[in-house]
């Protein structure tokens, strides 16, 4: 096992694998920007170094510097966490001439499987069903309409370069196919500097439901089953569980084998996910491969009893996997919710800023794998993400009541956070039959906007409540004076009453009055 690791990331990430790093008696070296010199990894880290200001381009981002500090400290080993250097296969590049490991993949692994073509050149030949479309980028308006037409529309033009829907388009028509190719090859070309599109049929109302591999370097290559990741708002995951509420016995393991597939020959090594959409009539179709740890990795952690940072750490070491396909048991339901510095009332803009008193839920089945304390101010300059609240049930129904106990004890101050979009998800019955896909959040966030005051975590609302309760302090206090004074109005409140349960809810989620 390696001595001492250094954390090429920030956040919560950040956090998760400083804990995995101590649990195995290994030190656990933090980086930090300007604006992060306070924050919760560098806190818990054994070792931490400044690598520079604020903008990622100017410090996580930089190879050198990160590879400066690793050979400063005498690191024999690289966890990149997710984003920011994660799936640059430069770094892999890099440390491979050092003699520091990098945790992950190989650089020709992450190239060939990270790439989207080249990936779906991969699933072809091993046979994993990729959507029916081309495989390489139109060239011509007349070589677009006829292989549109060949697929039948509706289709859906794509960035080569994609991710995250940019550069995407779908069509319904033959005379859309110009005007979709042309703005998604414009988009395309602003957001990647790639302006080529391929075409795929496109997938009504879909599932994205990714599998969790992992592969040591002995030839040892299993799926940990897979995440629901349908919940997403404008292509950004929003809940994810484990497993799908749609998933059978057998679709998992066509989909776990189709992984393993993909993964084996493309000599990955360590964690991956391998991306898919599922149709209603749960027909699979692979979509991309994610060459790294993922910001959902927890769910898969919770239904498996496994330990995904840990088990990296030990394969990129050269250990074996410690146990065999056959030994994956999935155990029970769970679900994340990712809870951002966002303002609800303000769609959903980051809200940065001082975060002045919180409480943390916890209790029976709660996980919190946070990268923030209260008195910590929240940067601007990175993606807002404060943390992931994971719930566990026996089954999904007691992950679901898990969860909306727990978000009701959240409460951060200073902030706004995204608690309140949660609350309503989990309040909804869609989630609740599992009647969710992809463009599900958006129509549903359509079809029933927030109320104006229902806003969860907003200052505003926090008034309301304290005001409530107030007036039902005095309420109750008036009602015991008058009983004192032999009145008629009972002393116990009537067993029927809101106030109370209200009240004591309040207690616990909200600030103490003062
Ligand atoms: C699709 C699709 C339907 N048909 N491909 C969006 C992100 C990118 N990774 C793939 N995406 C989609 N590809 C075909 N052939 C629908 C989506 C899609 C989507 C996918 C996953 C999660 C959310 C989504 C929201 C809208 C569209």
């Amino acid at each position: 096992m390696f001595k001492k690791i250094l954390i090429a990331n920030r956040g919560e990430i950040a956090v998760r694998i400083v804990r995995a790093c101590h649990e195995l008696g290994v030190r656990a070296i933090a980086v930090y920007s300007d604006v992060d010199r306070a924050a919760l990894h560098v806190r818990l880290a054994d070792e931490a170094y400044p690598i520079g200001p604020a903008p990622s381009t100017e410090s996580y981002l930089v190879i050198e510097k990160i590879l400066g500090v690793a050979r400063y400290a005498g690191c024999d080993a690289i966890h990149p966490g997710y984003g920011f250097l994660a799936e640059n296969p430069a770094l892999a590049r890099a440390c491979a001439g050092t003699g520091i490991t990098f945790i992950g993949p190989s650089a020709e692994a992450m190239e060939q499987l990270g790439s989207k073509t080249a990936a779906r050149r991969i699933a072809r030949e091993v046979g994993a069903p990729t959507v029916p479309g081309t495989l390489d980028p139109i060239q011509d308006i007349g070589e677009l309409t006829e292989a549109a037409r060949k697929i039948g529309f509706p289709i859906i033009l794509k960035a080569v370069a994609g991710g995250g829907g940019k550069g995407m388009r779908s069509v319904e028509r033959e005379s859309d196919l110009a005007p979709g190719w042309r703005d998604a090859a414009s988009e395309a070309q602003n957001a990647f500097g790639d302006g080529r599109v391929y075409l795929e049929k496109y997938l009504e109302r879909p599932r994205h439901i990714e599998i969790q591999i992992l592969a040591d370097q002995h030839g040892h290559t299993v799926y940990l089953g897979e995440r629901e990741c349908s919940v997403q708002r404008r292509h950004q995951k929003v809940i994810e569980e484990a497993p799908s509420p749609f998933m059978t016995p057998p679709l998992r393991q066509a989909m776990g084998e189709a992984a393993v597939k993909l993964a084996r020959a493309g000599n990955y090594t360590n964690a991956g996910t391998v991306e898919f959409l599922v149709d209603a009539q749960r027909n699979f179709y692979f979509l991309e491969m994610n060459t790294r740890l993922q910001v959902e990795h927890p769910v898969t952690e919770t239904v498996t009893s496994l330990d995904l940072v840990k088990l990296q750490l030990h394969i990129a070491s050269g250990e074996s996997l410690p146990f065999a396909q056959e030994d994956v048991a999935l155990r029970g339901h769970a679900i994340e919710c990712r809870i951002y510095a966002e303002d609800p009332d303000n769609n959903f803009f980051p809200s940065p800023g001082k975060i002045l008193e919180r409480t943390v839920p916890t209790g029976p089945g709660i996980r919190l794998d946070d990268g923030i304390y209260g008195g910590w101010t929240v940067p601007n300059e990175y993606d807002p993400m404060l943390g992931k609240l994971i719930a566990w049930g026996q089954d999904r129904p007691e992950a679901i009541a898990r969860m909306r106990r727990a978000l009701g004890e959240y409460y951060a101050s200073g902030i706004k956070t995204n608690v309140s979009l949660f609350r309503r998800i989990l309040a909804s019955h869609d989630f609740e039959s599992g009647a969710i896909y992809t463009r599900w959040l958006d129509d549903f966030l359509r079809d029933s906007p927030e109320p104006a005051d229902a806003a969860g975590d907003g200052e505003s609302q926090t008034g309301a409540h304290a005001k409530a309760v107030l007036v039902a302090a005095l309420l109750w206090h008036r009602s015991q004076q008058r009983a004192q004074n032999g009145d008629s109005i009972p002393a116990q409140p009537h067993a029927e009453s809101r106030w109370r349960p209200e009240s004591r809810r309040e207690q616990v989620s909200r600030e103490p009055e003062r």
